[in-house]
């Protein structure tokens, strides 16, 4: 996958008149971006400081030369890819892409023969530098090129968001030409290192309590990717609806999939559609987590097929939103072929490595009923050759360390981390995206408080759960539950501006967090998500742009 090329250090070295890039704290170099008000640079936005989340090293070259220094995106700009392997060149045609949306230019992507080219801009995989890992980049702009490196094709995607926000915010604006600013699309000069703090940084979309079609969920994974998120989980059933065609079930789908909250007409996705949104979501290289949730929250399920029920009766189906009353019968083998069926085909529609079973909710089971099927089905998932993934309840059942807990309430993640089961950490007081914001929102439940932005940015994944501490965690997972949430605007507005603090939390040292620094960031990112186009909640608790 990696490609054997010197590091251009001497080019770095050479551009930037440093030797030391490597050595410089990120602290440090935050000093540089932020500094006392004399130093601070002025307002010429963009500016290399204002990038979501924050990079772990920032070194903007006009601190160290007091040159004035830029990139300038022009006519006639070129991209090349080394290797120009076909994965290489679509990552360099999403670039285009991207580009091409407000400055109408044809951008060709190109293959070179060496790195760094002398001129336009260059995406390189190199095996030089191992330290950036499965999603790190070095980015380097000069007056002539922009040069960015990684360990793996992942890291140039990263990094090529950075790039994104480093051009002033009409870039993204789909409006055309006309209406954004022509020129200079100018990104300052100097180099980013940039490795992200947690291997988990997720968001969960609830499809089943409301359905939403295949182009809102690319436009969520779209944004998504915007903030460097890797892992996108959808909740595929729950008492309400049954989202996914399972061909041996199919009633689940076409029966069980066809209301939701308040009675309206649901949906359901084929298996092609499912296949077209984990690829669409590989090709941001953003995992896809399928969640069908059990052995509660089963009711679209038990009104589908009778044999399914311990009497086997099958319940109407149900389009409020209380949790809990349901159940698949654990005594029943049916259930369990059912299961079986239901994760076989799941498992050879999905290439990342995790299938989630929910387990959460359940108050009409039994502790040890409970757990009996918990580790029956953990044995399923494993024999399809995944990871199973629940909410931290299962915790209670014995888990193989390969397994992972979901934290979200309560203290169940503490038995998770004592069987060396991993655990991510999705804290409903401060993750839970349809949380409403404060009194006056008017989406959105109150049960877990209300999670303003600043609430949602100012807290630390590893101090959240007694005895669950950094190592035990592998990230965090911010999560829309759609009881309320109807249409894409109020996935939108529910969603923005808390993510950008969810994706920084995940990416970003917690050394180098700060409210008040952070807020300032996100207040420059409002011109972005309006280029964007996104329905975001003017928080009061930002000094917008
Ligand atoms: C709790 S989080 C639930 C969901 C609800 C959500 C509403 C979890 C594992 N269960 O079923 O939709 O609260 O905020």
């Amino acid at each position: 996958m990696t490609y054997s090329m010197a590091l251009p250090l001497n080019f770095l070295e050479n551009s930037l008149g440093v030797a030391d890039i490597y050595k410089t704290p990120a602290r440090k170099a935050h000093q540089f971006l932020l500094g006392t008000p004399s130093e601070a640079i002025a307002e010429t936005q963009p500016s290399l400081g204002n990038i979501i989340p924050l990079p772990a090293f920032v070194l903007p070259v006009e601190r160290l030369s007091g040159a004035e220094s830029a990139f300038t995106l022009k006519a006639g700009v070129h991209i090349s890819v080394v290797p120009a392997t076909a994965e290489l060149k679509n990552i360099g045609q999403y670039l285009a892409e991207r580009l091409n949306v407000s400055t109408g230019y044809e951008i060709p992507v190109t293959a070179a023969a060496h790195a760094p080219a002398k001129t336009g801009i260059q995406l390189a995989l190199s095996d030089a530098d191992p330290t950036l890992g499965d999603e790190g980049y070095l980015l380097t702009i000069t007056q002539r090129r922009i040069f960015l490196t990684a360990y793996t094709p992942a890291g140039i995607f990263r990094g090529i968001q950075t790039l994104r926000q480093m051009l002033p915010p009409e870039i993204e604006s789909p409006a055309g030409i006309k209406n954004s600013r022509k020129a200079p699309w100018s990104i300052p000069a100097g180099t980013i290192r940039d490795v992200p703090r947690f291997s988990w940084r997720g968001v969960m979309l609830d499809v089943a309590r409301h359905f939403f079609s295949v182009k809102d969920v690319e436009r969520l994974i779209d944004l998504m990717a915007y903030y460097k998120m890797n892992r996108f989980h959808l909740h595929l059933s729950d008492d309400q609806g049954w989202r996914l065609m399972i061909n041996s079930w199919p009633q689940l789908a076409t029966y069980g999939g066809s209301m939701q909250v308040g009675g309206a007409k649901g949906g359901y996705y084929t298996q092609e559609d499912y296949a077209h949104i984990v690829e669409y979501a590989q090709q941001r290289y953003i995992t896809v987590i399928p969640e069908i949730d059990m052995p509660g929250h089963t009711n679209a399920a038990l009104a589908s097929y009778p044999e399914l029920n311990c009497n086997g009766a099958a319940p109407p189906l149900y389009s409020g939103i209380d949790v809990g009353f349901s159940a698949l019968c654990v005594d029943k083998e049916i259930t369990y072929t059912f299961v079986n069926d239901v994760i076989r085909e799941i498992a050879a529609l999905t290439p990342g490595s995790y299938i989630h079973v929910g387990g959460d909710e359940v108050s009409t089971l039994s502790v040890s009923d409970y757990s009996r099927f918990i580790e029956r089905v953990q044995t399923i998932v494993q024999s399809h050759g995944k990871q199973m993934i629940g909410w931290a309840e299962i915790a209670q059942a014995r888990l193989s360390p390969s397994s992972i807990a979901q934290h979200w309430k309560d203290k169940f993640a503490q038995l998770a981390v004592q069987q060396h089961a991993k655990v991510i950490m999705s804290p409903a007081q401060k993750l839970y995206m349809d949380i409403k914001y404060n009194d006056s929102t008017q989406l959105g439940l109150i049960w877990a408080g209300y999670i303003g932005v600043k609430d949602a940015y100012e807290w630390e994944p590893s101090t959240i759960v007694n005895g669950v501490t950094e190592n035990d965690i592998l990230g965090i997972e911010a999560a829309l539950w759609s009881e309320t949430i109807q249409t894409m605007e109020d996935i939108e507005y529910m969603v923005f501006p808390r993510l950008p603090g969810y994706a920084e939390i995940g990416w970003s040292q917690a050394k180098d967090r700060t409210w008040r620094e952070y807020e300032q960031r996100l207040a420059s990112h409002g011109s972005r998500l309006r280029a964007l186009g996104v329905n975001f909640y003017p928080s009061p608790e930002v000094a917008w742009k």
